[in-house]
């Protein structure tokens, strides 16, 4: 692993898991998808996502024409699957918390999807941070501060990358611009994965 670092009070862990511990967490990650398959999510506006998602743990965070909000179900009306011992050793390890997350959030991009600007304030207890791990191909993540027009800095998220974003930078704007495809070999058929831990409360 390459040394931790912040940017605009966001810790990085570049490289935090191994090939071997990618290719574990792909797997269990796959069969959360078997359990909950991925939705295309619409906005309350109207406007379909670019990004495929679904989420494990005892809430999952699902938007569609009624609004955006954390849910006990699937949209296909089944519990969502546990988070997987893997993903949940990664939080108990970096955030050195007693309490564990509420929700795992499994975001696919696919070619050309990315993530518009946005803060995360659903979770109502902003005193936890939400801590987000990428696997596959590389992502380029924008971090400004807490009002959205703050000027914003670029950091390409790799493979196996680990986040943290809390204190002060919890309700920072934050989005993904664009993925370089072909960037990893991990996903056989290419993309991104990205899983975000919230503490919902
Ligand atoms: C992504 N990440 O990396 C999008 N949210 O695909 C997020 O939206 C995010 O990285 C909250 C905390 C950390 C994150
Ligand atoms: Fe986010």
């Amino acid at each position: 692993m390459e040394s931790a670092y912040e940017i605009k009070g966001v810790r990085l862990w570049p490289g935090w898991l191994d090939r071997p511990a990618q290719e574990a967490m792909v797997a269990d990650i796959r069969a959360v998808v078997a359990a909950a398959p991925l939705v295309a999510p619409v906005t309350p506006g109207g406007r379909q996502m670019s990004v495929r998602m679904t989420a494990a743990g005892r809430l999952g965070w699902v938007t569609d024409r009624k609004g955006y909000r954390y849910d006990p179900q699937h949209p296909q009306g089944t519990d969502w699957p546990p988070i997987p011992a893997s993903v949940l050793a990664v939080w108990r390890a970096l955030t050195g918390l007693a309490r564990d997350p509420d929700c795992c959030l499994v975001n696919f991009y696919g070619e050309g999807a990315r993530m518009g600007l946005h803060q995360d304030r659903d979770e109502g207890d902003f005193s936890f941070p939400v801590l987000s791990i990428s696997l596959g191909d590389e992502a380029l993540f924008r971090i400004g501060g807490v009002e959205r027009s703050d000027p914003t800095q670029s950091v390409w998220l790799r493979s196996g990358d680990v986040l943290l974003m809390g204190g002060p930078a919890r309700l920072a704007w934050h989005g993904i611009d664009r993925l370089r495809p072909g960037s990893s070999t991990l996903l056989p058929k290419g993309g991104r994965l990205n899983l975000t831990l919230r503490v919902v409360a």
